[in-house]
């Protein structure tokens, strides 16, 4: 079913479209690459934009480098939980963490950054992986009116999906974007994303079933 875009009500995520994302980066995600011109479309046809930036101090907590004996993908308890362990990525100030340089980022109302604690991970937009932990962005959203929220961008098994679960959890009305993600899909990670998100109802549509207002 075509959704119209209201300029008000709604806003454009786009999660994490960063060099270390994209193929020959740190934590390549396959063809994540392909997700920079749709999202570059979206943006323009949205009054209001807001991207995230994974954004880790050296030695992160995440990192399997900062673990010794672990290899990344292979999971740990943390204080907070199972945490997988990931090669070291988007660490403050590389080039790594760059935004994809294509990437229309000048529209941006909001660069909100995360997983700047060391010792906590941060998948989703909203909530850092102790699920705890707020990044201040449900806020951000509700002082500025907005009630719907599009989800776009990289990795849709992680970083969007956690972004959207918790959108949704928290009242917003929430819609991924599919054809404007892509996922790394670590063992069926892709096919549980997409189950899950079946599970709480969350729209998932293509860029073309967006209409403009
Ligand atoms: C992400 C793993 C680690 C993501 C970020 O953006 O999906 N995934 N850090
Ligand atoms: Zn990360």
């Amino acid at each position: 079913m075509p959704v119209r875009i209201d300029p008000h009500a709604d806003i454009l995520i786009a999660v994490d479209v960063q060099i270390d994302f994209c193929p020959g980066g740190a934590l390549a995600v396959p063809r994540g690459d392909e997700v920079v011109p749709v999202i570059n479309r979206l943006a323009e046809r949205f009054d209001h934009v807001v991207l995230t930036q994974d954004w880790h101090p050296p030695g992160h907590s995440s990192f399997a480098s900062s673990h010794p004996g672990r290899a990344p993908y292979e999971t740990i308890e943390l204080s907070y939980g199972r945490q997988t362990l990931w090669p070291d990525h988007c660490v403050q100030g590389a080039p790594g963490a760059d935004f994809h340089p294509e990437l229309a980022a000048t529209k941006a109302e909001l660069v909100l950054r995360k997983g700047f604690h060391k010792a906590i991970d941060s998948y989703s937009a909203f909530f850092e992986n102790d699920r705890n932990t707020a990044t201040g962005l449900a806020g951000y959203l509700r002082e500025r009116g907005f009630t719907r929220i599009f989800l776009a961008g990289l990795a849709f098994d992680y970083c969007v999906l956690w972004s959207a679960e918790d959108a949704w959890r928290l009242g917003f009305q929430t819609v991924v974007i599919d054809d404007a993600c892509r996922a790394l899909d670590i063992h069926g990670s892709e096919a549980e994303a997409r189950r899950r998100l079946a599970q709480a109802s969350i729209e998932v549509l293509a860029a073309t079933e967006l209409e403009p207002a």
